[in-house]
Formats: C-alpha cells, sequence, structure tokens
C-alpha cells in the first residue's frame, strides 16, 4: 500500500497538468490523509482515491446574454457536482474572469471534504462562470442569471444539488437565479441557499462565513490561553466573508486595522468600528465602488495600491478573506515576524503550500479554510432543515447552532491530528475527519 497516495497524485498531474489550483489543493488534501489511507487496505482496495478525486459529473454550457446597448456577449458556465455520499451536491456559484473548470474543481473538491465537517447531510459541488459582475447594470446581472439559470435549471434541486453565493454572488444574484428557477420548474423549493429573509432565507446565513471564521479562530486561540480582546487583526478583502469577520472581531473586543480588494489594501491603524463598518458595507454592497474611497471619508487611513494587507503593520491575528493563493512564502514569513500568533481562513485556500508550510513550521495557530470558512455552508444547511420543515428560526437559534458546528469542527480537527500523530496540525487534522467519512460513505454504498 505504500505509494499509493503518490501514484494517485502522480497520475493526476498527468491527467490534468494544467489545472494547476485544483492539483494543488488535491496534493494537500491526499498528502495528508495518507497516514489513514496507508494503513487501512480497504481504501486502495475499493480505488477510493481515484474515485475522489473524479467529480462525479461535471456540466459545462454556454450563457448568452445581452447588454443594456443591445449587443451580445457569451460566457461559460460551469456545475461540478463532485461527490453526493453524504448528501445532495452543495457549494456555492462564483462569478469572476479568472473561474476556469480547474479553479471550480479545486472549489468543488475543498467543498466535499468542508461539508462532511459541518456534521450536515450534504455532498460537494461548486459551480459559476467567467462572467465579471463589476461595471454591470443591475439589469445586466439579471439577464445573465436568467440566461445561465435557463440552463442550470434541469441539473439542480432541493434534493439534488443546492447552490449558493461566493465571490460575485450574493444576495442580488441568488434572486435573479432563483426568480427563474421557480418560473421554469414551477416549483417553490429550497434550490438554493442565501435567499432574502422574505422568500425562504435564514437569518445569520449572511454573516455565518464571517462570524464562522471568528468563533473557530476563537477555538484556536483557546488552546494557548489566548483571546481575541485587544488583539489586532488584518483582514483582505472586503466582501460578504471579510465584512462579518470584522463585525465579530469588533464585538470581541479586537481590533481590525485593515481591509482590501484586487485594486489594493487600506489600513487604518485606529481600527474599523462599526460606523466604519458600516461605511465599508454601502460601499461595496450598494455603491460597488473600490475600498480606496474609504480613504477619502476617513483621513486615519491610508491607502496601499497594489499591496496586499500582510507586512503592512504588525498586528497578531491574520484573516485571509478574499482569494486563492493571496498568501504566499513571503507574505507568510512577514507575518510571523511580525509577531501573528493565528491565522484563520475565511476564504477558500488563500494560503500556498509555501505559506502554509512558514506556519506550520513556526507552530503557529493555522486554521485552514475548509475547517475555519465551513461557517457559511454549515448555514446554508440550516437554511435547508428551515425550508423543508416550512418554519424559520431565530438569529439566536441559527447563531448558537453556527457556533456549535464551529466548536466541533474545531474538536473533530483537533482530534484527528492528535490521533494520526500530528497534534496542532489543522491540517492534517481537518482533511482526515472530513474524509475518512465521506470514503466510508462511498465504500458502504458500493462501487458507484
Ligand atoms: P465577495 O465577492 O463578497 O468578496 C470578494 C472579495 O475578495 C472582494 O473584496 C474582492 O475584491 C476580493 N477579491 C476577489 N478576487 C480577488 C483577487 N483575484 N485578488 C484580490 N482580491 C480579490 O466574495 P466572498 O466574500 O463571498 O468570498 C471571499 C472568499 O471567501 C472566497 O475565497 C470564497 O470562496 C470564500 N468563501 C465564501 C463563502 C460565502 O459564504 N460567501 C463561504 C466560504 C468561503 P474585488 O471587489 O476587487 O474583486
Ligand atoms: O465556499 C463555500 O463554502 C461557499 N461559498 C458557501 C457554499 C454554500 O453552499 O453556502
Amino acid at each position: 500500500m505504500k505509494g499509493y497516495v503518490k501514484s494517485v497524485l502522480e497520475n493526476l498531474n498527468k491527467k490534468y497538468y494544467w489545472e494547476k489550483e485544483f492539483l494543488q489543493a488535491a496534493s494537500e488534501v491526499l498528502t495528508s490523509i495518507k497516514v489513514l489511507v496507508e494503513n487501512d487496505p480497504k481504501y486502495q482496495a475499493q480505488s477510493i482515491l481515484e474515485r475522489v478525486v473524479e467529480p462525479e459529473r461535471t456540466i459545462i454550457f454556454r450563457v448568452p446574454w445581452m447588454d443594456d446597448k443591445g449587443e451580445f456577449h457569451v460566457n461559460t458556465g460551469y456545475r461540478v457536482e463532485f461527490n453526493s455520499a453524504i448528501g445532495p451536491y452543495k457549494g456555492g456559484l462564483r462569478l469572476h474572469p479568472t473561474v476556469t473548470l480547474g479553479v471550480l474543481k479545486f472549489l468543488g473538491f475543498e467543498q466535499v471534504f468542508k461539508n462532511s465537517l459541518t456534521g450536515l447531510p450534504m455532498g460537494g459541488g461548486k459551480g459559476g462562470s467567467d462572467f465579471d459582475p463589476k461595471g454591470k447594470s443591475d439589469n445586466e446581472v439579471m439577464r445573465f442569471c436568467q440566461s445561465f439559470m435557463s440552463e442550470l435549471f434541469r441539473h439542480i434541486g432541493a434534493d439534488t444539488d443546492v447552490p449558493a453565493g461566493d465571490i460575485g454572488v450574493g444576495g442580488r444574484e441568488i434572486g435573479f437565479l432563483f426568480g427563474q428557477y421557480k418560473k421554469l420548474k414551477n416549483v417553490y423549493e429550497g434550490v438554493l441557499t442565501g435567499k432574502s429573509l422574505n422568500w425562504g432565507g435564514s437569518l445569520i446565513r449572511p454573516e455565518a462565513t464571517g462570524y464562522g471564521t471568528v468563533y473557530f479562530a476563537e477555538e484556536m486561540m483557546k488552546t494557548k490561553g489566548e483571546v481575541f480582546k485587544n488583539k489586532k487583526v488584518l483582514i483582505s478583502g472586503s466582501g460578504n466573508v471579510a465584512q462579518y469577520a470584522v463585525e465579530k472581531c469588533n464585538e470581541y473586543g479586537a481590533k481590525v486595522i485593515t481591509l482590501s480588494d484586487s485594486n489594493g489594501t487600506i489600513l487604518d491603524t485606529d481600527g474599523i468600528n462599526a460606523e466604519k463598518l458600516q461605511y465599508v458595507m454601502d460601499l461595496k454592497n450598494c455603491k460597488r465602488c473600490r475600498i480606496k474611497e474609504y480613504t477619502g471619508k476617513y483621513k486615519s487611513a491610508k491607502y496601499f495600491e497594489g499591496k496586499k494587507p500582510w507586512g503592512i503593520a504588525k498586528a497578531d491575528i491574520a484573516l485571509p478573506c478574499a482569494t486563492q493563493n493571496e498568501v504566499d512564502g513571503k507574505d507568510a514569513k512577514a507575518l510571523v515576524d511580525n509577531g501573528c500568533i493565528c491565522v484563520a481562513e475565511g476564504a477558500n485556500m488563500p494560503s500556498t503550500p509555501e505559506a502554509i508550510e512558514v506556519f506550520l513550521k513556526k507552530k503557529i495557530l493555522y486554521g485552514p479554510g475548509k475547517a475555519a470558512n465551513a461557517g457559511g455552508v454549515a448555514t446554508s444547511g440550516l437554511e435547508m432543515s428551515q425550508n423543508s420543515m416550512r418554519l424559520a428560526w431565530t438569529r439566536e437559534e441559527v447563531d448558537n447552532k453556527l457556533h456549535a458546528i464551529m466548536i466541533n469542527i474545531h474538536k473533530a480537527a483537533k482530534q484527528a491530528a492528535e490521533e494520526f500523530g500530528t497534534p496542532g496540525n489543522y491540517v492534517n487534522g481537518a482533511n482526515i475527519a472530513g474524509f475518512r467519512k465521506v470514503a466510508d460513505s462511498m465504500i458502504d454504498q458500493g462501487l458507484v
């Protein structure tokens, strides 16, 4: 059995050599679970790794749409239905010009194990398009979403595949997508999560990923007798996840000093308090402006064009909440050299393998995305439960459930890391705990 992981990875690298993000994610997971799969013959006997790295189904389709001037455009739409061993495919839709099949395969693969960690019955999937919502009018976004759903509707359903938001997909887009699904299928069902409260959404779903990331970081810090209060925090991004991470940090008495977008970073050493956060929310969610505008209103802040938050100032905690590979080896070193004791990932795979190596070597608290940002999809799972029961839980009920789930994920990852001889290594712990349940379920269900 020795060499099983190596041989599967070699074949995968040959077969999909151009899908670099997917290969990066697969390499991390398979390397972590080596101690499990190479010490129990059932996994190789049933070709579990060869099966788990291949999506069950991938749908690729044309998305034609018309802009406000009447001109035609065409984008590519995707849905990667990766694994349904423990529940219907579940995972977000990303609208961003960098979207490729390889990016969505990495996200779908991560989602399989993340969803397993939540303890809820959800398989893994991801989808999206290379459409760029930036600079588009509401009507253009609506026409795009309607065209996208005109193909996707036949592949999804409340018990089949339940998409949600991700980069470039928030409440506005989920609304347009839901409207078109309902019109085409003539069923009112919880086929998407992240819906508005008036038509089947869950309280706390918008907040869930950011809050959950902070809850996870809090659990890691407890293991070292540390707390958020009075800590300085660097956050990247300024979208959904970043905004609610700031809110929870403020509630915990920490001081968030950075936010960013794909153009640059703002540093506000006075801290981004509740009033400033509200300004950021209006700026990004309603006016859809750049984060640079912040410095026009708050003179305490400085703007760094083309820079990321890491290394800009000393801080105790870093929460990358923008995108994949946004923290490289140099950034990680800068963070550690500046006294950072905890990194928790709100984004998916924001740290490169070199960055992860730095965090693990220096033994700082490092919470990988599939554990730390699982609060978003977990609360999507809670939205699905409420839709099935046709009732709505209070804000407090949902938040308590989310908090309990994050505490459980932390416990499961910590225990698995200890059981397999790498205490404190949440990468190994999260991958092993997430994988084991999916793989054992696949074995139970036979060769499918
Ligand atoms: P949003 O679209 O709301 O915000 C994304 C933010 O990240 C924006 O500030 C955006 O800046 C920035 N960003 C996007 N792409 C890049 C890039 N290539 N380089 C630098 N900055 C970039 O998305 P979310 O907040 O929902 O998602 C952020 C991350 O969290 C993603 O990795 C996503 O997969 C992950 N995630 C999201 C969950 C959710 O529930 N929404 C759940 C779990 C994980 P700009 O405006 O300039 O593009
Ligand atoms: O990466 C993620 O977990 C998400 N974008 C949320 C997925 C979901 O189904 O809520």
